[in-house]
């Protein structure tokens, strides 16, 4: 991310610059995972209570939850058998399997058929759902098959018919999650299952893919070869800006009718499953431009925002007639290039049969304010802050090796926990880390939001002083020190309330290593995991949490951007809704060709809480 710098006609851009972050005082050093320490009591003490609570019921091969005999709970009835005599004990031994297995199975069984989605928000259903979490991890064959529901399609949001061992992630999301996702229009679903189709007749190696690249290899334009035409993503940038992105790509392909074929990079196959049946949305490896992806920039001949200007009137009437046109949607781009959120720029674009995009923003917010677009985008989403809620949820499936990443983690940290919160610091500061400024202000937000609680600095004990909650903090940053000083606080003091903190983070990659494999799968992994917490504190400009949000349909705080080496004050604010925020939108009237505040037109488009000259989309 970088500064904001105001071009002509008012338009914003956002000048990304160098990958500034929070850098190691010296070389980065490879710390152990302080949480596997066995000396850290908090965490195992949490650990232990949980356990006690889980260890009383297993869940069979078939999916039940039965209960079987905890040693703890087996030396009790005997004491007490030989104490009250065997039969009166075995009655009542009896007694409370019965209640306590009826009470389970009543709970799965709510879960499984398909319930109101605010059934999810109490922790009894939350227990209830690691219980099947708990099964679906501990089948002694991960691949095994499990029966498909329709909560696991997400309320038909997703297509049946997938081989389920070859995406567990696709089925098995539900049972970590409080909850299905919010409920999709039947519209948006009936134009999920065309896309499909479309998919399915123009995908790659169909006879119609087949013959319009034919026509692009010899660079003829041809309407006529086939109906079917395309959007290609480039795979670029950070990984939750790609995430952004290839949704958004895929909203617009839904809008004009084409096909969404994905670059592979070097890493996407890896991380997410397929989410069209039948036909991959892979870019084929033979595709004629493919050598051209990494040079399409701003100066490209082929860019849409070129082609204009090289238009003798300086603006396009009727059709481009171009084999293809290359979209540059990246920060850097300019306002001919921004004519891309015009009207009669898309009808220009109509006939393209292949589009190439590149991007870095998440541009659905200026999608709504294109007015052909507008009655389509509210059948498709009565309920504006959901769109990427649902987008992700349809596209994005982590693949078995990711989801092996989340569901482990999950189960070993964070599944017995009443309360998971999520806190994700991303710091685009240098210099040596951890900075106290920001420390203070994660402290500070989480402390005055009430999400954790506070600590007492003069007490060395604090007993409970009311039921008592496990909270688990899951902390995620490129670096280690922010999660250690968290921990160590909450180690080192108790609470004023008597409960006990665990703090976990998975990883601390220390700087961006877009190259290597397994960094992505952990990135990814790691926003995935924050979308599973009930609360969640991300930092502003980070896509990374803008994902995690979105998918946990969650309106987290956000920590305000700290200038001067300074926790800002307040610290932080919750979200208005749980929408990302378009980093570099166009300020633009394209009917009156003059500038104008495009966050201040639609009720349902405004400027983002962390980003002053960002858009966003709110409920009304
Ligand atoms: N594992 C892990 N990787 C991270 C974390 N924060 C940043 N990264 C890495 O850095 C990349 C940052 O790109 P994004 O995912 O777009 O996140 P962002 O916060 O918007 O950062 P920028 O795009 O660089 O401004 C991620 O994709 C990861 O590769 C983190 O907390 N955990
Ligand atoms: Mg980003």
């Amino acid at each position: 991310m970088g500064k904001a710098t105001m071009s002509r006609g008012g338009q914003a851009t956002m000048a990304h610059g160098g990958q500034a972050q929070c850098h190691p005082a010296a070389k980065p050093q490879w710390h152990p995972m302080a949480s596997e320490n066995p000396d850290d009591k908090t965490s195992s003490f949490v650990i232990m209570l949980s356990m006690k609570r889980f260890n009383r019921s297993t869940i069979t091969s078939n999916g039940q939850p039965t209960l079987s005999s905890d040693h703890g709970n087996d030396a009790v009835f005997r004491g007490a058998e030989s104490k009250c005599g065997l039969n009166l004990m075995k009655l009542m031994g009896v007694l409370v399997v019965v209640v306590m297995g009826s009470s389970v199975l009543f709970s799965v069984s709510v879960v499984l058929k398909d319930p109101p989605s605010n059934v999810f928000w109490t922790l009894v259903d939350a227990r209830n759902l690691d219980f099947q979490a708990q099964k679906a991890i501990q089948q002694e064959d991960p691949t095994q098959s499990v029966h498909v529901s329709k909560t696991q399609l997400l309320d038909d949001l997703l297509p049946s018919g997938f081989d389920e061992k070859s995406c567990l992630s696709r089925y098995q999301s539900v049972l970590y999650r409080r909850g299905t996702p919010r409920r999709a229009s039947p519209y948006l679903i009936s134009k999920l299952r065309s896309y499909e189709a479309l998919h399915k007749k123009c995908g790659p190696h169909t006879d119609s893919y087949n013959k319009t690249v034919k026509d692009l290899k010899s660079g003829i334009y041809s309407s006529t070869t086939s109906d079917c035409k395309y959007i290609v993503w480039i795979s670029f940038s950070g990984l939750g800006n790609r995430i952004l992105t290839l949704a958004s790509a895929f909203l617009y392909a839904l809008l004009t009718d084409r096909v969404l074929l994905v670059d592979r990079g070097v890493d996407i196959p890896d991380l997410f499953c397929e989410p069209f049946p039948e036909v991959s949305w892979l870019l084929p490896l033979d595709f004629p431009l493919t050598n051209k992806f990494n040079g399409f920039n701003q100066k490209s001949q082929e860019s849409y925002g070129n082609l204009v200007k090289s238009d003798s009137l300086g603006n396009l009437t009727g059709s481009l007639l171009q084999p293809y046109v290359y979209l540059h949607l990246v920060h850097d781009y300019d306002d001919q290039d921004k004519l891309f959120f015009c009207d009669q720029d898309q009808t220009s674009l109509q006939k393209t049969p292949w589009l190439i995009m590149k991007t870095d923003n998440y541009f659905i917010p200026s999608l709504f304010l294109i007015p052909s677009f507008e009655q389509e985008l509210h059948s498709l989403f009565p309920d504006k802050e959901i769109v990427f809620h649902l987008l992700g949820h349809y596209l994005f499936h982590p693949t078995n090796s990711v989801w092996g990443l989340i569901s482990r983690y999950h189960q070993a940290y964070l599944s017995r926990a009443d309360v998971k919160v999520g806190i994700q610091i991303r710091v685009f500061d240098t210099g040596p880390c951890p900075f106290k400024h920001v420390l203070d202000q994660i402290l500070s937000c989480t402390i005055k939001e009430d999400i954790l609680p506070q600590i007492n600095q003069h007490e060395p004990v604090v007993g409970p002083t009311g039921p008592q909650k496990s909270i688990a903090v899951l902390m995620t940053s490129l670096n280690w020190g922010y999660f250690e000083e968290v921990r160590n606080l909450y180690w080192e003091h108790p609470t004023v309330t008597g409960e006990v903190i665990s703090v976990y983070q998975p990883s601390h990659e220390e700087y961006q290593q877009t190259e290597k494999q397994n960094h992505n799968r952990k990135a990814w992994a790691e926003m995935y995991l924050l979308s599973l917490t009930d609360k969640l504190v991300t930092s502003s400009w980070s896509t990374f949490g803008y994902v995690a949000q979105g998918l946990g349909g969650l309106k987290p705080w956000i920590l305000y951007k700290p200038e001067n080496q300074t926790a800002p004050d307040p610290p932080c604010r919750q979200a208005m809704s749980i929408e990302p925020c378009f980093h570099a939108p166009p300020f633009y009237d394209c009917k009156l060709r003059k500038g104008v505040d495009t966050g201040n037109v639609v009720p349902h488009v405004k400027h983002c809480e962390d980003m002053s000259w960002g858009l966003k989309l709110v409920e009304e």
